[in-house]
């Protein structure tokens, strides 16, 4: 069996202090990365003068991280991820910036990755590089020689061609895929994207559905969607935290029934839409209000960026206007929470929700949707309403798919949901839970991993596309 080599911006393996990983993601690569004995590398997160991989073994599991010049984190994390591709790989064309420096920064960072990382590579190591952070990482661990098999997961949307134009350096990045032997994606949306700009772009060719050409190059490009590890997040709704908290939760609703949200603070997540969607529904239905509650969880998140500092003011104004137009002295419509809260309190909260709004502008997959799923009652589940522009709306069809920029459609989603009985409630979910719990986060995992190490070995990659 070969080592497996993960590589991504920040490691979430667990450590002394975080003994537990955190989230299906971290679960999943942890447990792979221990039977496999591997390592995992990435920016420890710290600020501070570049020094020397620092190596960590813990349960079973070995971490190499690297600080990063503040510089280098203003440019290549702050400005190229999150303020160029992560706004336009969500169609967020308005939002997105674009400067020379960023990205010098983000193919600097990625250049010491592959400097760092290439002398612990050995010859049969399988490779997994994750996300928009981390593209050109493949094209420059060839650079340095290293003839492995690579792969590249994309965590987030692939764009339209035309949208990926508006990227100055388009043509490059998309080059630098074709270094890896194999690309995933989340949904068949986004591998047909990406089969669309090699295609009109570059005058490539797909072949056998899975196999892309351009040049002397060819490439295995696949959709594989991510999961949530499944049976832990079930025990974990069955938990006594869960389980209090959910009493807790239920208490305090006297009789009303709770609509749920948990999503981080990121503009992509439609939050500003749902918010208008749910004053749109308690403005033309007055006699709904003593039905309902919403409760909407939304930890902050890259605060340095001014982008998310104006979703969040502006969520701080509505949610305060929302509550001053419709509250009453014993209730209030929407409860916000801007913190996150421990995963045993949130199976809780799933699992006393009636409804789970799940309604982001555009997504990768989104693993909110298949957590609100499966923490569910199998006797009396919850109705999801999902955006139809979520990943995770390929696979979760029984749910209500909506268009989250229709503030209409969101707040008849609502009263649909609120007046469906019982057993069309359990029609609909049971499918979605048999999905969430076949195609879970293992399943994702070895599918990849799988695939990647069927794929022809190559002596020398071209590095011409
Ligand atoms: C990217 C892609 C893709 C949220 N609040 C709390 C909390 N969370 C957890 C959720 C969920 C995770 O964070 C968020 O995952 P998503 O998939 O919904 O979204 P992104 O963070 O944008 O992830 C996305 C994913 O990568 C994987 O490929 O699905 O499309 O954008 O697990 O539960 N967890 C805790 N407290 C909170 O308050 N403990």
């Amino acid at each position: 069996m070969s080592r497996l080599i993960v590589i991504s911006n920040r490691v979430s393996a667990p450590t002394p202090q975080q003994p537990s990983a955190q989230g299906g993601l971290a679960v999943a690569l942890t447990a792979a990365l221990r039977e496999a004995d591997g390592i995992w590398f990435g920016w420890s997160g710290e600020t501070g003068e570049t020094g020397e991989l620092k190596f960590e073994t813990f349960d079973g599991v070995t971490s190499a991280t690297i600080d990063l010049p503040e510089q280098d984190v203003e440019e290549y994390y702050d400005g190229y991820a999150n303020r160029t591709l992560w706004p336009l790989f969500h169609y967020r064309l308005g939002l997105t910036e674009f400067e020379r420096d960023f990205q010098g920064g983000y193919e600097r960072v990625n250049r010491l990755f592959a400097e760092v990382i290439s002398p612990h590579i050995e010859p049969d190591d399988l490779i997994w590089v994750h996300d928009y952070h981390m593209i050109p990482l493949g094209w420059l661990l060839r650079q340095q020689g290293i003839t492995n098999r690579l792969g590249f997961f994309l965590h987030i949307p692939w764009p339209p061609t035309d949208l990926l134009h508006a990227l100055p350096e388009h043509r490059r990045l998309v080059e630098a895929l074709f270094a890896y032997d194999l690309v995933g994606f989340h949904t068949r949306e986004w591998l047909e994207t990406f089969h669309d700009y090699v295609v009109r772009e570059m005058g490539g060719t797909i072949e056998d559905d899975d196999r892309v050409t351009v040049g002397g190059r060819t490439i295995r490009a696949i959709a594989c969607p991510i999961g949530i590890d499944a049976r832990e997040f079930i025990a974990s709704a069955q938990s006594n935290e869960a389980v209090t908290t959910q009493n807790r939760v239920v208490e305090s609703l006297s009789g009303r029934r709770l609509i749920v949200g948990v999503d981080r603070l990121d503009y992509s997540k439609g939050l500003e839409e749902r918010f208008n969607g749910y004053l749109r529904f308690l403005d033309t239905r007055p006699d709904a209000h003593a039905q309902v509650t919403m409760l909407q969880i939304a930890p902050p998140s890259r605060a340095s960026v001014q982008s998310y500092q104006d979703i969040r003011a502006t969520l701080d104004a509505l949610s305060g206007r929302i509550n001053g137009a419709h509250a009453e002295i014993d209730w209030v419509p929407l409860r916000y929470v801007n913190r996150g809260l421990p995963r045993g309190v949130l199976a809780g909260v799933y699992r006393a929700a009636k409804i789970g709004l799940v309604t982001p502008l555009r997504d990768g997959m989104n693993l909110v949707a298949k957590e609100f799923v499966a923490a569910q009652d199998p006797e009396d589940p919850g109705v999801l309403i999902l955006s139809r522009f979520a990943g995770a709306a390929a696979q979760l069809t029984g749910a209500l798919l909506i268009n989250p920029y229709s503030p209409d459609e969101m707040a008849d989603a609502i009263e649909h949901a609120l007046n469906m009985p019982r057993d069309e409630r359990i029609a609909r979910w049971r499918p979605m839970f048999d999905n969430v719990v076949d195609e879970d986060v293992i399943w994702w995992r070895k599918r990849f991993t799988e695939v990647l190490a069927s794929t022809e070995r190559v002596a020398e990659v071209a590095l011409e596309v």
